[in-house]
């Protein structure tokens, strides 16, 4: 049997899941058994597409420094939020959205019981201690029937979970390297942030937390 298959039976075994809402969980550790893979595939696309710090419509400058792949990429600058065909960085396309990512995402929606999750979208953040996401929907896609699956790698963070209204209370969930958060359906368009990354070294990202989601956006 080769590796690959391996990684692919890895994927099939039962996760520790934690369910925070209807239609949300916490897949505990999920991405570990494809780790190294993911890494290497997230150096070759930030390679190609660097992460930068953009710009909010309202004109401050978000503290994650952020980059895509896949067909669309999300951008936001002081024209407002939106998904590109290309990376305004270097007028290119953005890098093709790797095939570990694919995997895991369709593996990952599949163990929260949503079938067939095919992104074309992929979010990379990445934070450096201090930084932090405000709470926010992801709305920017053109359907909300596809479920956001989101892979948490490096320094710890502290989760915000929250309502459909900006100040509705939250859940905060902590999140560590290898975890995968999977919603969808009838919490989609909850509100959710990051509370500011504690300071600290992990082992193989050094200090930073990266994030990336993985969404169908058109
Ligand atoms: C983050 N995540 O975890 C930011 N959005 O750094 C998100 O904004 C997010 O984790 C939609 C679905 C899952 C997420
Ligand atoms: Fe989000």
């Amino acid at each position: 049997m080769s590796l690959d298959l391996f990684a692919e039976q890895d994927l099939q075994q039962p996760a520790r899941v934690e369910r925070i809402s209807d239609q949300a969980f916490v897949l505990r550790g999920f991405a570990l058994p494809r780790i190294k893979e993911l890494l290497a595939a997230l150096d070759t696309v930030l390679l190609q597409s660097p992460l930068r710090q953009m710009q909010t419509p309202g004109g401050f400058t978000m503290s994650a420094r952020l980059s895509s792949c896949g067909d669309w990429g999300w951008t936001t600058d002081r024209d407002g939020y939106r998904y590109s065909p290309v990376d305004p960085l270097n007028a290119r396309p953005w890098p093709a959205m790797p095939g570990v990512f694919l995997a895991l995402a369709e593996a990952a929606a599949s163990a929260a019981g949503f079938e067939n999750f095919v992104p074309d979208a992929c979010l990379i953040n990445s934070y450096a201690p201090g930084a932090k996401m405000s709470l926010h929907q992801d709305k920017n896609e053109r359907s909300f029937i596809a479920p956001i699956v989101s892979v948490s790698l490096g320094l710890p963070a502290v989760f915000q979970f929250g309502g459909f209204e900006r100040s509705d209370p939250s859940q905060r969930i902590s999140l560590f390297h290898g975890d995968i958060v999977v919603w969808g359906g009838v919490d989609r368009l909850r509100f959710h942030g990051v509370m500011p990354i504690k300071p600290g070294h992990h082992s193989l990202l050094g200090q930073q937390r990266i994030n990336i989601t993985l969404r169908q956006a058109d």
